[in-house]
């Protein structure tokens, strides 16, 4: 459950203040000390009162960065991450990152200065209707339509967003920041979620005890709910095989001898195809997306005949992509300790045959890794060819040794490149909020700010972000924020030349015909960096990889960012999105020299 915040003081009794005071006491009131943005007019006289109520105003290069920035802030803290902007532009400019953020479940609270109410509809400056566009994107939202309601409302968009689990918009018309209010502050309201129905929960039970080959699959529900803890004790009570949901791999320790990696996209053999023999899924936390259980390396792992139990916090995700047997709404922490309290000292089937079932999973982990350590490169005829004559690293070599050489407490971010996406078989972490990918929103340039934001919230732990040099060219114009707002980050660039995934596409379907993949005459990211202020340098070996990463995270402790261009080779792993392309097919005489031969 989310952790009550440590709560300042805060104007609890009803009096005389001015709109302004109302949203910024009520920011105070919400534990909010950090907020995204770009400054704007439409907000000033907000603005001018953060310092003395101890808010820092983080100053952005560009507002989808600063959207970004809150998600990876309320990822690492489990409390809201806020942002803000000047009416119509800068408001337009937040809408990838509120997406991405609905995506990942983050409690972002976006709040919105509009136009001026007396001129609404009018086609004045900078307006346009901001309610519409976040309509679908927001888990709430709150319009202020009278200055009077400007604190309740502004507390009421903090309370949904962790209620539900998602970004939420604040959106003021800019005159009622103006004129006094008579208001009282309202306190942050901090619901408990349950363990789920008690007639649900005896019936999951129930299936778990005649299971002969469970299988837990553990997703951002057990990040969000902080209950690593209660997932463990049954996956050990279960001695069940625990996989981690598509691009949540924070989610179990990796340590933990019952982890058997990621399933989705460039996810985990082993966890593939121990999944596949389950009896009993039991998904702990997760909606089960539906690119997150797509079949990969040619596995089509989802166990179609298994009984599924999916425990999710919102209701409408049960049964909405899997065929489920029994559905419990609730907290994945209290329902696995509702589920441990009903299987303790019950016979189950599956202690039967542990020692088999244990000697299986360690077998399949072990052959993955072994496969793991082979793949030093891409097998494909493109791949092959491409790398060599190029004297630039293999990919995959350089994320093992970057894996190798990941500091203990590591937060990393990952885009949505290629090389990002096979990151994902490397990426292993031992503790909770420490992965944070831009998840089924796929938008390339979340990374970078993602772990600008993930820092502000746990300046101690080494924060890594992972980003491809096409997402790089948006996204690196954050460097400034680094430097000027002082907040140490590493990024690790991989330039290999081109937009790798959409490029892959060309190779697998458009017979290498290449329309705008090639990234051609980049900069030096390396220089860019130094020129920007921050640390830069170009690795071109596999042997400096490691050292590299050591070395920029301990730069971190002294205020330094560092981006580390990674030079590697052209080639490419499995693509996205083989299941929704295919290849060409044309009518006309004039396109049918591009028709698949
Ligand atoms: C905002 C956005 N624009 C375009 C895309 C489509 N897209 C997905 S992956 C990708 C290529 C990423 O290239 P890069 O960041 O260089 O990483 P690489 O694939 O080369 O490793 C593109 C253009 C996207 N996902 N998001
Ligand atoms: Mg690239």
């Amino acid at each position: 459950m989310n952790k009550p915040v440590d709560l300042p003081q805060a104007v609890t009794a009803t009096q005389r203040m001015t709109a302004s005071e109302a949203f910024v006491e009520t920011l105070v009131a919400h534990g909010v000390k950090n907020v995204f943005g770009i400054v704007g007019s439409a907000y000033m006289d907000a603005l001018d009162l953060f310092p003395l109520a101890g808010i820092r105003f983080i100053s952005v290069a560009h507002e989808q960065g600063g959207g970004h920035m809150a998600d990876g802030f309320s990822r690492v803290s489990g409390q809201p991450g806020v942002c803000i902007a000047q009416n119509g532009p800068g408001i337009t400019n937040f809408v990838t990152s509120i997406a991405a953020a609905y995506w990942a479940h983050s409690p972002v609270v976006c709040i919105t200065p509009e136009t001026g109410s007396g001129t609404i509809g009018l086609g004045g400056f900078q307006e346009t209707e901001q309610l519409p566009i976040f309509s679908k994107i927001t888990k709430f939202q709150a319009h202020v339509n009278n200055r009077a309601r400007m604190a309740e409302m502004t507390g009421r968009a903090f309370d949904r967003a962790l209620l539900e689990m998602g970004p939420t918009q604040l959106n003021i018309p800019r005159d009622f920041f103006y004129g006094d209010v008579e208001c009282a502050i309202p306190q942050p309201i901090n619901i408990e979620r349950g363990a789920g129905g008690e007639h649900s929960l005896d019936e999951a039970a129930a299936l778990l005890a005649s299971a002969k080959f469970p299988v837990i699959l553990a997703g951002g529900g057990i990040v969000m709910g902080n209950s690593q803890p209660d997932a463990i004790a049954l996956a050990e009570l279960l001695q069940a095989p625990v996989a981690c949901s598509y691009l949540h791999n924070d989610a179990f320790p990796s340590r933990h001898p019952l982890w058997v990696g990621p399933l989705g996209y460039q996810g985990s053999k082993a966890a593939m195809k121990l999944i596949s023999k389950a009896d009993v899924v039991l998904a702990l936390g997760t909606r089960l997306g539906p690119f997150g259980t797509l079949p990969q390396h040619g596995i089509d792992y989802w166990p179609k005949n298994a009984k599924v139990i999916q425990i999710d916090a919102d209701a409408k995700m049960l049964g909405l992509v899997k065929q489920i047997s029994v559905g419990i709404c609730g907290d994945a922490g209290a329902a696995a300790r509702a589920l441990f309290a009903r299987l303790t000292g019950k016979s189950l089937a599956c202690h039967a045959n542990q020692a088999q079932r244990l000697a299986d999973m360690q077998a399949e982990k072990k052959t993955w890794e072994g496969e793991l350590d082979g793949w030093a490169h891409e097998k494909d005829a493109w791949s092959l060819e491409i790398a060599k004559s190029s004297s630039h690293m293999h990919p995959r070599q350089m994320l093992r040794e970057l894996e190798r050489a990941m500091p203990a407490g590591a937060m990393v971010s990952t885009d949505i490149g290629n090389i990002c996406s096979v990151s994902n078989s490397y990426l292993r972490f031992d503790q909770p909020r420490s992965m944070f990918a831009a998840m089924s929103f796929g938008n390339c340039g979340y990374a970078f700010p993602t772990i600008i934001g993930a820092k502000v919230a746990a300046p101690d732990r080494p924060a890594i972000a992972y980003v491809g040099d096409g997402a790089w060219g948006m996204s690196f114009g954050e460097l400034q924020t680094c430097v000027r707002e002082d907040i140490p980050v590493t990024a690790i660039v991989f330039n290999n030349g081109q937009w790798g995934a959409e490029k892959k596409n060309h190779v697998d379907f458009y017979e290498n015909r290449f329309i705008g993949v090639n990234l051609d005459k980049q900069p030096s990211w390396a220089a860019v960096a130094r020129a920007m202020g921050a640390e830069g340098h170009r690795i071109e070996k596999i042997g400096d990889v490691g050292a590299a990463l050591k070395a920029a995270c301990a730069a971190q402790k002294e205020g330094k960012t560092t981006v580390l261009e990674m030079m590697v080779t052209a080639e490419l792993g499995d693509p996205f999105r083989r299941d929704a392309l295919s290849l060409p097919v044309r009518h006309l005489a004039k396109y049918k020299s591009t028709m698949a031969r």
